[in-house]
This record gives C-alpha cells, sequence and structure tokens, in this order.
C-alpha cells in the first residue's frame, strides 16, 4: 500500500511539473483526486484494509492527497505567473515609435483675411459688430439715404423676400443701427455676409462678404479717414504701402471716394497685377451724410464721421494671386491646402 501510494505521488507530481497549461493541470486533478481519480479507488479500497491499520493507512492516504493539492496549487500560481508576464511582454508600448500624423484642419482664406482686418481695427479701437442678413427696406437703403428710384433697388441687382424685407446689399445696415442707439462716439467695424443678384463669373458670386467700417464724434474730418485707411494699407499690405484717393459718387458719403493702394508686387513701377498702373483699388469710402446721421438722429451740426467699405473676396484674391472667385467658394481641399 505505502509503495502504490508512493508510485501514485510520484507520478501525479511528475505529471503536474510537465504541465504547461491549466487545463492540464485539470487534467491532473480528475485523474488522480476526482471521483474516478486513482486515489479515491486506493480510499475505496480501505474497507480491505484491517481494522488496527486502517488509521495508518488513511493517513498515508490523506498526506498524498495534500501533497498532490499543494503541488496543483503552486504549480497553477506559477503557470498564472508565466502566462501574465507572456501577454505583458506581447502588450508593450513602445512609445519611441513614431507618432500617427494628425490631419489638422485649417482656416478658410476668407476668414484668415476677415480676421486680419478685424485684427487691424481692433488695435485702433475698433469695435467688431454683426447685424441680421435679413434687412428692411429701411435699413438696407432709405437711412442710407438712396431713394426710391435708385438703380440699386432694383429687383435686377437685389433679392428680396417681399417688397419691404430684403436679403442686405451691404452691411451698413448694421451701422444704422448702432447709430439710432445713440451712443456716441462710434468706432466700428461691421462684417458680414451680403447679397447681389448677380450671375457666378471669375469676379462676381450672388453672395460674398464685406466689412464696413464707421467712426462718429466730434471733428471727424476726411484727415482721419485718409490717416486711418493709410495704417490700415500699411498693416495689410506692408510697411512701404502708399494710398491714394480718386473722387466717387456714393448716396450715403459726401464727398465720396475711392482709394488704391500702391502695387504689393510691384511697389508702384507698374506690373501685369496692376495693369500696368502701379494701383490697385481696394475700398470705396467718405464722409458720412448729413441726411444719413439726421435720420438716425445724430446733429450733424455736432457730430462728423467717415465710413469705407471693402470686399473680402477682393481682398483675398489679391492677396493670395487666385484668379477666380469661385475657387473660394468650391471648398476643393486641394485648392483650400495652399494657404
Ligand atoms: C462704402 C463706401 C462708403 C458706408 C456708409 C455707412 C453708413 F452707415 F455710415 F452710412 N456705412 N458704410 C460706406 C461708405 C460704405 O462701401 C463701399
Amino acid at each position: 500500500m505505502k509503495e502504490l501510494l508512493a508510485r501514485i505521488k510520484e507520478e501525479a507530481l511528475a505529471k503536474i511539473a510537465e504541465s504547461d497549461a491549466p487545463d492540464k493541470l485539470n487534467e491532473v486533478r480528475i485523474n488522480y483526486l476526482g471521483k474516478k481519480g486513482e486515489l479515491t479507488s486506493v480510499l475505496k479500497g480501505m474497507k480491505d484494509v484491517s481494522p488496527e491499520e486502517r488509521p495508518k493507512v488513511g493517513q498515508m492516504v490523506n498526506d498524498t492527497r495534500e501533497a498532490i493539492e499543494t503541488a496543483l496549487e503552486n504549480a497553477r500560481i506559477e503557470l498564472e505567473r508565466k502566462l501574465r508576464e507572456v501577454s505583458m511582454k506581447k502588450e508593450v508600448i513602445d512609445v519611441t515609435l513614431p507618432a500617427k500624423k494628425m490631419q489638422m484642419g485649417h482656416r478658410h482664406p476668407n476668414t484668415i483675411v476677415m480676421e486680419e482686418v478685424e485684427r487691424i481695427f481692433v488695435g485702433m479701437g475698433y469695435e467688431v459688430v454683426e447685424g441680421p442678413e435679413v434687412e428692411t427696406d429701411y435699413y438696407n437703403f432709405e437711412a442710407l439715404n438712396i431713394p426710391a428710384d435708385h438703380p440699386a433697388k432694383d429687383e435686377q441687382d437685389t433679392f428680396y423676400v417681399n417688397g419691404d424685407i430684403l436679403l442686405r446689399t451691404q452691411t451698413s445696415g448694421t451701422q444704422v443701427h448702432d447709430m439710432e442707439k445713440g451712443k456716441l462716439p462710434i468706432r466700428m467695424i461691421a462684417p458680414g455676409r451680403v447679397f447681389r443678384s448677380d450671375e457666378v463669373d471669375a469676379t462676381h458670386s450672388p453672395s460674398f462678404h464685406q466689412i464696413e467700417g464707421l467712426v462718429i464724434d466730434k471733428h471727424i474730418t476726411f484727415a482721419d479717414l485718409k490717416g486711418t485707411l493709410a495704417e490700415f494699407a500699411r498693416e495689410m499690405f506692408g510697411e512701404d504701402t502708399k494710398v491714394r484717393f480718386r473722387p466717387h459718387h456714393f448716396n450715403f458719403t459726401e464727398p465720396s471716394a475711392e482709394a488704391d493702394v500702391s502695387c504689393f508686387k510691384c511697389g508702384g513701377s507698374g506690373c501685369r497685377f496692376c495693369k500696368g498702373t502701379g494701383w490697385i483699388e481696394i475700398l470705396g469710402c467718405g464722409m458720412v451724410h448729413p441726411n444719413v446721421l439726421r435720420m438716425s438722429k445724430i446733429d450733424p451740426d455736432e457730430y462728423s464721421g467717415f465710413a469705407f467699405g471693402l470686399g473680402l473676396e477682393r481682398i483675398a484674391l489679391l492677396k493670395y494671386e487666385i484668379d477666380d472667385m469661385r475657387l473660394l467658394y468650391e471648398n476643393d481641399v486641394r485648392f483650400l491646402n495652399q494657404f
């Protein structure tokens, strides 16, 4: 009996030692300690052992069972440790590997120019004010001294919602709203989308963007307008940029002018870019018409002001030497990625 138990124990420990997976250990447990296991059949044979021998043999069987169980438990712990080690090695992260490149979006050329213009005027103490894209006839035309029979009001040029409500053709309405508040002085720019009933071509679109500026205070003169736009041109197009003013007509300003900047490609000597003239037209401007001030309850004998308006897309096309405005709206990333 003693030899039999020693053999069982030796065999079981050998099997445990060569087990390299949890289910193999389980197999050993079933084969030796299970209901039909070898040790169990020894226990069943106890009835043939004499009563005097029984406690001794019983003790031996228990010792053997304990030895096998301890070996199984130790093997299980060791096996789990090994498996954990293998999986930790497999899951290791190499922090020295080059990172995946992030696909970063970027600002649209229109936005770049818009933010640049805003930055320059905010630097001069202007407020940025946004207003509604849908306006009444009064704010878009009448308050700006544009009479009922003016060609700009024609349905050929303006999108009407109905007889009185329309899509704004300029952002000046936003400035009228501000003047009506009666808080003076005013130093503001009104950027935003405007609408005109134009056919799409290289330089026209039914929807584009404007930035209009307005300053109203006591003793504002055309000299203030000139100095302001000269500073804007230097910041926008470069230190050496010159500005010139040509007489023009707008209903809402008197006198009115168009402003040109010296060509920032050739410096003014004349090139393909400025069509040989050395100058590039960038905006319209003037001193706010007394009628406009009066309609917004500002006394033109006490206050005066200047205003100007520029087309955002036009500046973007010039700055980036883009020859077709449609490229700014198509949102082809191969085009947009260049800026
Ligand atoms: C321009 C040209 C000249 C202008 C006038 C006003 C207001 F509201 F004060 F009357 N806002 N913007 C103005 C003046 C706009 O765009 C070419």
